[in-house]
């Protein structure tokens, strides 16, 4: 199995690249976002919990997140591996993913980090505003607090795997196409 983590700040093009690595390397794709906005949408008592954290940029609790991504996993025992986008987000997270893997004999094999500048974030999600419909995009004060998150609660989650000498990480800035083939040559290289 080839289990990947797709890790960066909010609008680094996690979920952008994370369709083109799925489709590249036949993973399956799970963005914890996309599964709360999906809940959200469907007026469960989930999505409603989610909504409030979400819409103020703070990130939903472990407890509920974890169990959410665990019966996913479970929801594909034919995957071929899996492309985790979005998720973890904090070392309890990223302890709960490996224990799980750990129980299915497997494990990650590399996270692979965007790296994007603040201001170039800020520019991307507002655009996104225009037309996602998100209440967490369209407010810059929320993509600001967005931003600390990730550098306060999750930051931690890529030294967690540079321990263990999986982390990678990747310049996010300029064009998709020219990120899509950066993080292409890295994972080629990387299973080379
Ligand atoms: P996510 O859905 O993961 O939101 P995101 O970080 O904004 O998405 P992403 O990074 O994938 O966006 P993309 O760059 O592709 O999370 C939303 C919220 O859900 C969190 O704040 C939290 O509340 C909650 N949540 C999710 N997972 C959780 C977890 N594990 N634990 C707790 N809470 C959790 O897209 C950004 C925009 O940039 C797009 O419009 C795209 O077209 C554009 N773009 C992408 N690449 C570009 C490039 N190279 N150049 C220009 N534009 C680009």
């Amino acid at each position: 199995m080839l289990n990947l983590i797709l890790f960066g700040p909010p609008g680094s093009g996690k979920g952008t690249q994370a369709t083109f690595l799925a489709e590249r390397y036949d993973l399956v794709h799970i963005s914890t976002g996309d599964l709360f906005r999906s809940e959200i949408k469907g007026e469960t008592e989930l999505g409603t919990l989610a909504k409030s954290y979400m819409n103020k940029g703070e990130l939903v609790p472990d407890e509920v997140t974890i169990a959410m991504l665990r019966k996913k996993v479970e929801s594909h025992p034919e995957a071929s591996g899996f492309i985790f986008d979005g998720f973890p987000r904090t070392v309890a997270q990223a302890e709960a993913l490996d224990t799980m893997l750990g129980e299915m004999k497997t494990q990650i094999e590399m996270l692979l980090s965007l790296s994007v500048d603040d201001e170039a974030i800020v520019q991307r999600i507002l655009k996104r505003a225009e037309t996602s419909g998100r209440a967490d995009d369209a407010d810059e004060g929320t993509i600001r607090n967005r931003i600390n998150v990730y550098t306060e609660n999750t930051t931690p989650v890529f030294d967690y795997y540079a321990e263990q000498e999986r982390s990678s990480s990747i310049d996010g800035m300029g064009s998709i196409d020219d990120v899509t083939h950066r993080l292409f040559a890295a994972l080629d290289a990387h299973c080379a």
